[in-house]
């Protein structure tokens, strides 16, 4: 059986950090795509090189040319400009929604049948920019954000209560910034909720409220120590959903979805857990929230839906 494709639409920190995931696991043949001359071919040339020293098989190629992520299975998209310090996640939406239309229109005409995953910041409005421009259906274009910040509110939990990240679970819901909601009611320490351990005297509810802050800033924390956004973290995160995809696995993943009927959404992109399988989005996860929960989301709701009026406000087509 031919390999998969997987097309990385963007060739930086985050695309050169996904290409070399995805060979190392075999996910497909892997093209990286870039605007700029000579990165694309130079980080794909490096990366085969890997394959005799990792002992994978992929094939890995670079271009500036669309016409070569022709019948991708999953593309993944971060192409466009990451925080500075100072900067905030919505400070990018000027520049990226235009390098969302170039992408969005490079996919509809190459590679319309593909399993979508935007990366670019500001993530809930790039998504949803990526999807109207790209004209592919909702289920099939979704963005990564809250594996990434759920990963990052595990690393605290497991670091707080001194145990291995495989036994924490943890839940973030909302958008992909200051306003993520990360849930301690539904995240556990081997099904065990974090509630029930604060009354366990294993921790303090204000040590959870310092944890679910730092997670909330997790990505400024990073691009305050490395002048640029986080890259590897991000890369595995998306990797995992591209998996999902991949293999039907039909894991429940926090991510920017089309949410249109559930948690009182009429139809608009937001943090919450869903089905990823081989139909792409195959369900909206929907959950009882307690009263702080659904503040939160609703806060995040809100930011979200001033985004998606600024990129109207750019670009009248949307
Ligand atoms: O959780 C999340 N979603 C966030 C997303 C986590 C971390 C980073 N986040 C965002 O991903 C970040 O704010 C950026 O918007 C993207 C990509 O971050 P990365 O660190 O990979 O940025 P780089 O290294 O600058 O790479 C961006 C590449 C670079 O090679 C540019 O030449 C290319 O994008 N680029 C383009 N490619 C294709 N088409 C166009 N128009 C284009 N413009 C720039």
């Amino acid at each position: 059986m031919a390999r998969k494709k997987i097309a990385l639409i963007g060739a930086g920190n985050i695309g050169g950090t996904l290409a070399h995931l995805a060979a190392q696991k075999e996910l497909g043949d892997v093209v990286l795509f870039d605007i700029v001359e000579g990165v694309p071919q130079g980080k794909a040339l490096d990366l085969q090189q890997c394959g005799p020293v990792e002992g994978f098989d992929a094939k890995v190629t670079g271009t500036n040319d669309y016409k070569d992520i022709a019948g991708a299975d999953v593309i993944i998209v971060t192409a466009g400009v990451p925080r500075k310090p100072g900067m905030s996640r919505d400070d990018l939406l000027g520049i990226n929604l235009k390098v969302m239309k170039a992408v969005g229109e490079g996919i509809k005409a190459n590679a319309p049948d593909a399993f979508v995953i935007c990366i670019t910041n500001p993530l809930d409005a790039m998504v949803w920019a990526l999807r109207e421009f790209s004209g592919l259906p909702h289920n099939k274009v979704v963005g990564m954000a809250g594996v990434l910040d759920s990963a990052r509110f595990s690393t605290f939990l497991a670091e707080e209560f001194g145990v291995s990240v495989r036994d924490v679970s943890s839940f973030v819901l909302g958008g992909h910034g200051d306003t993520m909601v990360p849930v301690a009611e539904y995240s556990t320490i081997k099904g065990i909720p974090i509630p029930d351990l604060i009354k366990l005297g294993r921790s303090t509810q204000e040590r959870i409220d310092a944890i679910v802050k730092r997670t909330a800033v997790g990505g400024g924390e990073i691009v305050g120590l490395l002048g640029t956004s986080a890259f590897y973290a991000p890369a595995a995160s998306a990797i995992a959903m591209a998996e999902s995809y991949l293999g039907d696995q039909k894991r429940i993943l926090p991510s920017a979805a089309y949410v249109d009927g559930k948690y009182g959404l009429d139809g608009l992109y937001v943090g919450v857990p869903v089905v990823i399988g081989a139909g792409g989005v195959e369900e909206i996860v929907e959950i009882t929230l307690d009263d702080t929960a659904k503040a939160g989301l609703q806060v995040s709701i809100d930011a979200v839906k001033e985004l998606l009026v600024a990129c109207k406000g750019i670009d009248p087509s949307l």
